[in-house]
């Protein structure tokens, strides 16, 4: 590892011999980095996984290693402390604030940036429901239409489809601090919540699930999301906050969620240069969208995707790398 930095040391002084000042500083400036490669999260959905080798193209062109890893998006904040994994860039309010801001607390995990993009994660249905279940998007009409929703599994209550067991972790503490007359069914992937939404639509049929935004969803199906008493941080940690006085998340998931970069403590020290160029990676809601269209709209696979994003954006990735 030693003998590897000094010899990029090298290279880096006889490039900047060749190019110029600018060639030399940057060079230098990536000398101190370590050789190992950063060690990056694969997770479950789309504009992640697209994203992840976008920021992974990024750092390989400025001469970093990288290693993907599949990971739980719950399990990666702990992984992270123990420095398993270096970077989690698509960090969601609404699924993993609660884990994220344990590790920022516990002193691991660095808070290194927070993107323009604002982001929703919540109960939502196709817009035709609403002739079905008077009185959406509120919360109180859906349980009044619950039955509506039921499937053999659930019957008589209804089925809330909900994501993957590593997403959202309080939708079933959600309904039974509300009362709701529904149960939550976790789906296998994002896949197949995608499925069971054109298999409904295609039928007219009622159908609540759980939807985020940006997504490439809402290009395809117009729909909304439900309406719940509206998030608070005394919510989540204090039972006594919301119209459940002895229970927490009796209220929705943060209408602007943030969506952050957290990195390894370790990280400035063991690679500066691709710690500040981390820290000034910033994705819009367009981004976030386009990444997980260009995969579940357009079908290209996920380094393609990467690539075209890539090349569509050069300007703005450029400024991260400067
Ligand atoms: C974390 N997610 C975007 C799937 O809600």
């Amino acid at each position: 590892m030693e003998g590897t930095s000094v010899r990029r040391w090298a290279i880096a002084l006889v490039a900047g011999a060749a190019i110029g000042l600018s060639g030399a500083v940057s060079g230098v400036a990536q000398a101190a980095d370590s050789d190992d490669p950063i060690k990056i999260p694969i997770h479950n959905w789309s504009s992640q996984i697209v994203g992840a080798h976008v920021l992974g193209k990024i750092l390989n062109g400025q001469g970093f290693a990288t290693e993907f890893i599949p990971a739980d998006s719950q399990v990666v904040y702990t992984s992270m402390c123990e420095g398993d994994i270096d970077v989690v860039h698509e960090v969601w309010q609404g699924a993993f604030g609660v884990a994220f801001e344990q590790v920022v607390d516990q002193g691991c995990v660095i808070d290194a940036a927070t993107h323009d993009a604002k982001t929703r994660e919540e109960w939502w249905y196709p817009s035709y429901v609403e002739e079905q279940c008077p009185g959406l998007p509120d919360w109180e009409a859906l349980n009044a239409c619950a039955e509506m929703f039921s499937t053999a599994e659930t019957a008589p209550k209804g089925r809330f489809l909900g994501g993957p067991v590593d997403w959202l972790k309080h939708d079933a503490e959600r309904v039974e601090g509300l009362g709701m007359d529904f149960e939550v069914v976790n789906a296998g992937s994002a896949a197949a919540i995608w499925a069971e939404l054109a298999s409904a639509f295609e039928r007219k049929a009622p159908i609540v699930h759980f939807n985020w935004t940006p997504n490439f969803i809402e290009a395809i199906y117009d729909g909304k999301f439900v309406e719940f008493p509206e998030y608070d941080e005394g919510c989540k940690d204090d039972p006594a906050w919301g119209p459940n006085p002895d229970m927490t998340h009796d209220c929705g998931n943060p209408k602007d969620g943030y969506l952050k970069i957290g990195v390894w403590n370790g990280m400035p020290d063991k690679w500066p240069t691709a710690y500040a160029i981390i820290s000034k990676m910033n994705l819009t809601n367009l981004d976030i969208a386009v990444m997980s269209k260009l995969v579940d709209i357009d079908g290209m696979e996920v380094e393609e995707a990467a690539d075209k994003w890539l090349a569509d954006n050069e300007a703005k990735w450029m400024s991260w790398v400067n």
